[in-house]
């Protein structure tokens, strides 16, 4: 078979109407998504933002004024806020460290705050706290170690014992889940092999076994779920397929039905992707299934690392930078 007529049949992915969607998306301040999100806008920017560089349309925004709205969010304690005026937490942090270092800003942030502020939430058994509230989850060490590395300062944090945690959130099934005894659901298992992957541990997973878990996420309409008889959802296409590609099982999985699930997923119309065929679309979804897309090598869209979520060019550009 051709492949014009292979791409035909699979449906195309409308990449100028998911940027035309997320561009608007922005405008639309009154609008239910926008009023909803007002507190984890910086989470959205970083989704909307990561979208329009894997379609290589970053140039479409103000970097001035996304970075200059970036450093309002940011707290005397080094930690940013989902929006002007609210709390400081983990999960905005690592955002607004992600949206600078798309633009290639990371030289305006005072790293040593910025790190001593994701290092001060470490607790004594090697986890993390999202904030001063005290809430612990491996989403949370994942964040502060993607963080720092980002920064190169894990030496900032004690790495063994970090690891050490995430280790006993291990299930017997192979995956992980949020805190020790909890059950393995794919947003963790992408959480800790990251982290794992990151700080060079990976031979702390049974790659077998966890790439066996991971594959039968695959459901017959092509779609990942994120744990047993769960339905199918877009954003799995990023934790499952990640954590597969970390762990280099990807090739369990069929590609072929899972692309044409997330094309599915478009408002051919409008644009934007939704988490199954026929729902409503959101910045989220969008992000998670071209990210999806961009893993499974999808024309068109830009390589994205599966352990950093953020452009592979970016990554480079980090790391062969002093
Ligand atoms: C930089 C990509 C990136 C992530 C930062 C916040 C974070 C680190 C990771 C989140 C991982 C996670 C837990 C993802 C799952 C999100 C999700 C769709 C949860 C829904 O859970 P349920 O139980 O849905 O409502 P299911 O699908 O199990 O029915």
């Amino acid at each position: 078979m051709s492949s014009t007529s292979t791409s035909s049949q699979m449906g195309q992915l409308v990449a100028d109407k998911h940027v035309r969607y997320i561009l608007m998306a922005e405008k639309k301040k009154e609008s239910f998504e926008s009023v909803v999100m007002d507190h984890l806008r910086m989470n959205g920017a970083y989704w909307g933002l990561t979208t329009l560089d894997l379609l290589e349309k970053l140039g479409t925004v103000s970097e001035d004024e996304v970075v200059s709205w970036v450093m309002t969010c940011q707290h005397e304690s080094g930690g940013f806020a989902g929006n002007t005026g609210h709390d400081p937490h983990i999960l905005y942090t690592l955002s607004a460290v992600q949206i600078l270092a798309l633009f290639d800003k990371l030289n305006i942030l005072d790293v040593g705050k910025v790190s001593s502020y994701v290092a001060g939430l470490q607790n004594e058994d090697g986890s993390f706290s999202g904030d001063i509230w005290g809430e612990i989850d491996t989403r949370f060490s994942y964040i502060a170690i993607c963080c720092l590395s980002i920064f190169k300062c894990l030496d900032k944090i004690n790495v063994e014992k970090a690891v050490d945690y995430i280790v006993s959130c291990k299930n017997l099934d192979g995956g992980f889940g949020c805190t020790p005894g909890a059950e393995s659901h794919a947003g963790q298992i992408f959480c800790c092999v990251g982290a794992l992957a990151i700080t060079g541990n990976l031979h702390h997973v049974d790659k077998d076994l966890l790439g066996w878990w991971l594959c039968e996420r695959q459901v017959k309409s092509g779609g990942l779920n994120g744990r047993p008889e769960k339905l199918p959802d877009v954003c799995y296409s990023w934790w499952v397929l990640s954590s597969l590609i970390m762990i280099d099982r990807v090739h369990w999985i069929d590609k072929a039905k899972l692309v044409k699930f997330i094309l599915d997923c478009q408002d051919m119309d409008n644009g934007g992707i939704s988490d199954r065929p026929d729902d409503a679309v959101d910045i989220f979804h969008t992000y998670f299934g071209v990210a999806g897309l961009s893993l499974l090598e999808y024309p068109g869209i830009k390589a994205i690392d599966p352990a950093y979520a953020l452009p592979v060019d970016v990554i480079n550009r980090i790391i062969f930078t002093k």
